[in-house]
């Protein structure tokens, strides 16, 4: 008989979903109406999960789970599982650790320069014939240019690594704040991140959320300052989210870019109308080259939990 698996999100690419279906009974748990009962029904046989980083599994799901044998993370933030109480369950906790670093960084760039060059109002002037109508270069504003501004990195792990490298490559002076510096790397440590927001022009989070909620508050806003951008590939929980809508609502920074929210997919709807402010659907690892990538990992993971071996990067175990 094959092992059943629990899956809580969907994977998007197709090859990953066969090798799943062929291996194993794949319960799409977001595809039952009664999720409730459908775990009374079948909790008992489960012996993986799969899930989002930013969906996790809750402690009272584990609970209604007995034959659990792995928990794979399909994504690199860990924050929405207990991980000690998976640990003391002896529940291997596993994560795509590398798997999607350069297309999140990739996305980090694209929102800096989306929203400094303000490409969506630019895109919408020419498709919505506005150009035609007014064709006077004053029509559209000056933006503002990326190459030389000066990034601050919040979380210097590979993605925060992996954001560094590609800024540098614009110019860009590179600080970070992180629990402890860096010995490997040449980038200029800041201990805090109230300073490292006064000397940043692009405040970019890329930390893990696990115990950092809130930490971008209106203090650190106001010290980035009128001329400062934030963007935020790494979880809307970093941040206190009424806090940005404020600063941005009174000019007390620039801009932002945002790919992850607190309460997906629930985004604060000042946000909509504010020409300086991008907005993603949590869609970082959204290429088929991560997914893919993840999805061989959330396949190893699995076979290695449930051959009775520690999986590969396990955290807990
Ligand atoms: C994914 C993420 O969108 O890696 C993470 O922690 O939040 C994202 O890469 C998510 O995990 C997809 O399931």
């Amino acid at each position: 008989m094959k092992p059943s698996i629990l899956q809580l999100n969907p994977i998007l690419v197709p090859a990953i979903n066969e090798k799943l279906d062929a291996l194993y009974t794949m319960h799409r748990l977001f595809e039952q109406e009664d999720k409730d009962a459908y775990i009374r029904e079948h909790g008992a046989s489960i012996r993986g999960v799969i899930t989002g980083g930013h969906t996790g599994i809750s402690n009272a799901l584990i609970e209604r789970l007995p034959a659990l044998q792995v928990i794979a993370v399909n994504g690199v933030g860990t924050d929405a599982v207990d991980l000690e109480f998976a640990r003391s369950r002896g529940l291997p906790v596993t994560g795509t650790f590398g798997a999607l670093t350069e297309d999140v960084a990739d996305l980090a760039i694209g929102l800096i320069l989306t929203v400094l060059r303000e490409i969506c109002p630019g895109n919408d002037f020419v498709k919505t014939g506005k150009w035609v109508k007014n064709p006077s270069p004053s029509a559209i504003p000056l933006s503002r240019r990326f190459s030389g501004k000066r990034v601050g990195i919040v979380g210097l792990g590979k993605v925060g690594r992996a954001i560094a490298q590609r800024a540098a490559a614009f110019d860009c002076p590179i600080a970070y704040t992180d629990v402890r510096p860096m010995d490997d790397i040449g980038y200029r440590f800041v201990p805090d991140l109230l300073s490292l927001a006064r000397e940043s022009d692009i405040l970019v989070l890329a930390a893990a959320a696990d115990k950092a909620r809130g930490i971008v508050n209106a203090a650190v806003l106001d010290a980035l300052g009128k001329d400062g951008y934030l963007i935020n590939i790494a979880r809307g929980k970093l941040v206190v989210e009424s806090d940005l809508v404020e600063a941005l609502s009174r000019g007390a920074i620039a801009g932002a870019g945002l790919d992850v929210f607190v309460d997906e997919p629930n985004v604060p709807p000042e946000l909509f109308d504010m020409d300086r402010v991008v907005l993603q659907a949590h869609r970082a690892s959204a290429t088929m080259e991560s997914r893919t990538a993840m999805g061989e990992m959330v396949l190893a993971s699995l076979a290695q939990g449930l051959a009775g071996q520690r999986p590969e990067g396990s955290l807990t175990t």
